[in-house]
C-alpha cells in the first residue's frame, strides 16, 4: 500500500511496475510450482498430462507452457462439483459458482490466501481507476454466488473506501441510495448503468447533482460507444475491468484512468492468446481466444483454461507507468459470436453502429432466424420518441440510413426494427442481446 496526497491507496509498483525480463523469471518459477501441484493434486491434470505426454518437470522455459494440455469448461463440467480442486475441502473457505446459463454452472473453491490475493489484486484495479479510500463505492452486481459483488466488494474495503453492499435489483432504491448515501463511485454492468441513467432521467433526477465520479464496470462486453453515453449522462469517468469465476472472477485485469486496454495481473496469471480454430500460440497483438493459466492459485489452479474471450495482448509500457501488459476491450466471447450468412458478427459491433446513430437508444436486441435456409438478422433498436411517432417516409429514411451503416460495418444486410422506448427487457445483471431461433428445432 502507499499514501500520495494523504490518501491510501493500493499500489504495488514492485509488481505492476515490474521490469519484463524479472516478471518473466517470477512467473516460470510460479509456474513450474502450479503445475507440480496440479500434477500431484488434480486427477484430471494427472490423465491429461499423461495422454500429452508431458511432466512437470519437463517444464524448464515459458516456452514450454505451450507444451501444456488446454483446460475447458468441459472439464470443470465432468469434474463437477468439486473434482478439480487441488486442496482438501478443509482448506477451502469460499465456493463461488459461474453465471452460465445452460448446462451446469462451474464450482470454485478459495482457500485463504486465494482469498487475499484476489482482495489485492481487485483493490490494486481500483486504485487504478481511480478509488481512494475517500470514495463512497456503490455495488450493484447482484451478491450471491456470482463473483462481481464480493470481487468488489473486499477489494475496496482493502483500499479504505466506504462501501455499500446496495446488490441488484430495485432501481428506486438504487437511486435513493446514490441520492441520499452521496455515492461517489458506481460497480455494476455497463448495460445496468444505462438502465440507472435511463430511469434518473424518468423521475427527473440530474445524475450530474449527484456525487458520482467515477463508474467500475464490467462482467459483459461494452463497446467505446457505450463508454462514452455513459459517461456524458451520468457525468462520470468510466472505466472497464474483466474476470472470470474459474480463473478468480474480477481482478483478473483492469483499466487504468488512461484506459488504453486493461492491465492484466501477470505476476499471478499468464495470459496467452490463440487461434480458436488451431490452438496455435499467436504473437503478442494479434486477435484471438484469451487462454489463462493461474500461477498463485492453491484452491483450484487452472492450466491454460481456454477463456473463449476473443482479445488482443499488449505489452507495450502504458503512460500510467504500469509495465503489466494490457488486453483490448474483448469484442466477445466465440461463442457468443453470431455467424450470419456465413459472416462473423459481434454483438458489440452493431452496438458500435447503434450508438453513433442520433435517434438511437442505447437498448437494443438481436433476433437471429432461419427461413428457407437463409439466415436472417432483425435489429430490434429502441429509438427516441420523436422518431417512433414520426411520419412514415421520415422512418424509412431513417431505417435505411441505419441499414446501410450496418452492412458496411458487417459485410452482410440487417433488418432494422424500430421499437418504442422502453420495450426491450433490461436486466440488472449480464444484459441478454442476442436472441438465437434458428436452433428452436434441436
Ligand atoms: O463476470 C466476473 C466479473 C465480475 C468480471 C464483475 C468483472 C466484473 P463470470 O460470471 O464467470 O465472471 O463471467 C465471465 O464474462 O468470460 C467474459 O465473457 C465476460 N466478461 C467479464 N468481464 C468482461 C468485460 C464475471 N470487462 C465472462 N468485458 C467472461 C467483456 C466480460 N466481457
Amino acid at each position: 500500500m502507499n499514501f500520495s496526497e494523504g490518501r491510501l491507496r493500493v499500489f504495488d509498483p514492485r509488481h505492476e511496475c515490474i521490469d519484463r525480463g524479472q516478471l518473466e523469471r517470477l512467473q516460470l518459477e510460479r509456474l513450474q510450482q502450479v503445475v507440480h501441484r496440479v500434477q500431484k493434486n488434480v486427477p484430471c491434470y494427472q490423465n491429461k498430462f499423461r495422454e500429452a505426454g508431458v511432466d512437470a518437470r519437463e517444464i524448464r522455459n515459458l516456452s514450454d507452457l505451450s507444451r501444456l494440455p488446454f483446460t475447458t469448461k468441459d472439464d470443470l463440467r465432468q469434474n463437477y462439483p468439486y473434482d478439480m480442486f487441488a486442496v482438501p475441502m478443509k482448506e477451502v473457505v469460499r465456493i463461488h459458482s459461474s453465471s452460465g446459463t445452460t448446462g451446469k454452472p462451474t464450482v470454485v473453491g478459495y482457500t485463504r490466501s486465494d482469498l487475499h490475493t484476489w482482495t489485492d489484486l481487485v483493490a490494486r484495479f481500483m486504485t487504478a481507476a481511480g478509488v481512494h479510500d475517500e470514495d463512497i463505492v456503490h455495488i450493484a452486481f447482484g451478491y450471491g454466488l456470482f463473483t462481481g459483488a464480493f470481487g468488489l466488494h473486499y477489494g475496496a474495503e482493502r483500499i479504505g473506501a466506504s462501501v455499500i453492499p446496495m446488490s441488484g435489483g430495485n432501481t428506486e432504491k438504487q437511486l435513493m441510495i446514490l441520492q441520499d448515501y452521496k455515492s461517489t463511485a458506481l460497480v455494476c454492468t455497463p448495460s445496468y448503468a444505462l438502465t440507472l441513467a435511463d430511469r434518473m432521467e424518468q423521475a427527473g433526477m440530474n445524475p450530474r447533482d449527484l456525487s458520482l465520479e467515477v463508474g467500475l464496470f464490467g462482467a459483459e462486453p461494452w463497446s467505446e460507444q457505450m463508454r462514452v453515453e455513459i459517461e456524458e449522462r451520468l457525468g462520470i469517468v468510466a472505466t472497464d475491468n474483466y474476470g472470470l469465476s474459474e480463473v478468480m472472477g474480477p481482478g483478473v485485469a483492469g483499466e487504468c484512468l488512461y484506459k488504453c486496454g486493461m492491465h492484466i495481473a501477470e505476476d499471478h496469471f499468464i495470459a496467452e492468446t490463440i487461434d480458436p480454430d488451431t490452438g496455435d500460440v499467436l504473437p503478442p497483438g494479434s486477435k484471438g481466444e484469451l487462454v489463462i493459466t493461474t500461477l498463485t492459485k492453491e484452491g483450484i489452479p487452472l492450466i491454460r483454461y481456454r477463456t473463449r474471450d476473443i482479445t488482443r495482448i499488449h505489452q507495450e509500457i502504458c503512460e500510467c507507468g504500469r509495465t503489466l501488459a494490457r488486453m483490448e476491450k474483448t469484442m466477445g466471447r466465440s461463442d457468443d459470436m453470431l455467424i450470419i450468412k456465413g459472416v462473423n458478427v459481434f454483438p458489440t459491433q452493431i452496438e458500435e453502429v447503434l450508438f453513433k446513430v442520433e435517434g438511437c437508444q442505447p437498448h437494443y436486441q438481436l433476433i437471429v432466424d432461419r427461413e428457407d435456409n437463409r439466415d436472417s438478422l432483425e435489429v430490434q433498436v429502441e429509438v427516441q420518441e420523436c422518431i417512433f411517432f414520426d411520419e412514415m417516409r421520415q422512418q424509412r429514411e431513417f431505417v435505411q440510413s441505419v441499414e446501410g451503416e450496418l452492412a458496411t460495418m458487417l459485410g452482410v444486410s440487417a433488418k432494422v426494427k424500430l421499437v418504442e422506448p422502453n420495450s426491450i427487457p433490461r436486466h440488472e445483471g449480464k444484459a441478454q442481446r442476442v436472441i438465437d431461433r434458428r436452433n428452436k428445432d434441436l
